[in-house]
């Protein structure tokens, strides 16, 4: 079985992490009621017993996950997982914090922090890689537009590119909305994509306008039982943790087949070989159906999945896919269902979507029997799409907006020489422009 190494980044990368690995705790515990380390496990947790490893097959005695939580403020990693019981997951040494945090601010994050903290970052990379037999990817959570997760998750990304050049860096990343409270967010923002394009290899941007959007559904609807976003709360308004939810979620969909066997097993090396036909073209957009359990309906059909997974509401991020182009596409699916059903979803929904003329078949599919714990059948759709072009150019307009006039400017040049601001402007106009390319 290969494994992960998570390494959450700063507030926002270490709340959904939380959320991560407490819905990972209940989706083994469920396939797992005997109490075995099984195969299954193995990616997310190692097993041990004072300290030593344990090997697959033996009985659980104390699961740590694979993972480095670092963020230069106490607040999130100290004082709240302290108090939450998944907190015994991790070692003290996984845990890396400072004081004072990075003030909103990338060069703070990258340069400051990110020298400082290189070595024991690295070592504990080292230690957690050691635990592993074959390791396949590094997920990196993180925010782009605050200081820590956004300027030393950059740092991160590109120190382990240069340390561990063949797994894989798969980062997802919250994108900033317009009405973003952090001021210098399109600085952040801007920078930390730079990054981004140079050193991952997917990434998955997520806008919490689009979380925030699927909450608010999900609490108006009568009868959902259970929700991507958590139990249902009638009329209260949504909380970051109801967030995190649904980014848990994606993330134990899209590594359900790297855990579990399945007739049809998509893991992460195909879903960077199949969809990312230029190494800097690695922007995936997701989403996925349903979004509850319904309390008395039946599950819904297969082509009804299908459709609403293509639907705008149902992704997380704002963009207009039908209107753009596909460069390729992959569809997971998660419970019972029939190659039949779903190559003939596929066929119907092909007709409505626009693909590169050189990957008119660009389609992968993945079939996990495993359900996801919200439903008997899911689906999870991950796309490469022109649009996310609008998304990069909303960054770019607003960076404009304050670089023009030089707003905050001092406070990065305190770290950082200006060069780089013109450098990676650079870099986000080319991506713009090779999407743009392929958009007809
Ligand atoms: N979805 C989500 N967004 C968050 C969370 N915490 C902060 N954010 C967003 O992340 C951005 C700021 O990043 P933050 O993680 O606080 O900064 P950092 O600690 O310096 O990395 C803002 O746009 C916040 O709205 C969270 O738990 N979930
Ligand atoms: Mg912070």
């Amino acid at each position: 079985m290969a494994e992960s190494i998570f390494v959450q980044v700063g507030q926002c990368g270490n709340q959904i992490g939380t959320r991560f690995w407490e819905l990972a705790l209940q989706e083994h515990a469920h396939f797992n009621p005997s109490g075995i380390y099984d195969d299954e496990m193995c990616t997310f947790f190692r097993n041990e017993k004072n300290g030593k490893p344990l090997p697959p097959q033996s009985r659980i005695n104390q699961l740590k996950a694979r993972a480095l939580l670092v963020d230069m403020e106490e607040g999130v990693i100290v004082n709240q997982l302290n108090k939450n019981p998944i907190r015994e997951i991790f070692d003290t040494q996984q845990l890396v914090s400072d004081v004072s945090g990075s003030g909103n601010n990338w060069a703070q994050g990258y340069h400051e922090y990110g020298h400082r903290y290189k070595e024991s970052i690295l070592n504990q990379v080292r230690i957690q890689a050691e635990h592993c037999d074959s390791l396949q990817s590094f997920f990196l959570l993180q925010s782009i537009s605050g200081g820590t997760g956004s300027g030393l998750g950059s740092f991160i990304c590109q120190t382990l590119a240069n340390e561990y050049p063949d797994v894989m860096r798969m980062c997802v990343s919250v994108f900033p909305s317009v009405e973003d409270v952090v001021i210098t967010s399109p600085y952040n923002s801007l920078l930390c994509l730079d990054t981004l394009v140079n050193y991952a290899d997917c990434v998955f941007p997520i806008e919490n306008k689009c979380l925030l959007s699927i909450c608010d559904k999900m609490n108006s609807i009568k009868d959902a039982k259970n929700t991507l976003a958590g139990p249902q709360k009638k009329d209260k308004r949504a909380t970051f943790d109801d967030m995190n939810s649904i980014v848990a979620n994606l993330l134990l969909n899209l590594t359900c087949s790297m855990r579990f066997n399945g007739e049809l097993n998509v893991d992460l090396n195909e879903i960077s070989s199949n969809l990312v036909p230029f190494p800097k073209l690695h922007f995936l957009l997701t989403s996925m159906a349903p979004l509850f359990k319904p309390a008395k309906l039946q599950p819904l059909r297969t082509d009804q999945l299908f459709n609403d997974l293509f639907q705008r509401e149902f992704m997380l991020v704002d963009t207009n896919p039908k209107a753009h182009t596909y460069l390729a596409s992959a569809v997971i699916c998660r419970g019972n269902f029939t190659l039949t059903d779903i190559r003939r979803s596929i066929d119907k929904l092909k007709r409505q979507l626009r693909f590169v003329d050189w990957n008119q078949d660009g389609w992968k599919v993945g079939h996990c029997s495993n359900p996801s714990l919200l439903s008997e059948r899911t689906v999870l759709s991950i796309s490469n799409n022109t649009s996310i072009a609008s998304t990069f150019e909303g960054i770019e307009s607003r960076f404009l907006k304050l670089y023009r006039r030089k707003a905050h400017l001092y406070h990065y040049l305190e770290f950082m020489e200006n060069d780089h601001f013109n450098s990676a402007l650079d870099n986000i106009q080319n991506l713009i422009e090779q999407y743009k390319k392929y958009d007809k």
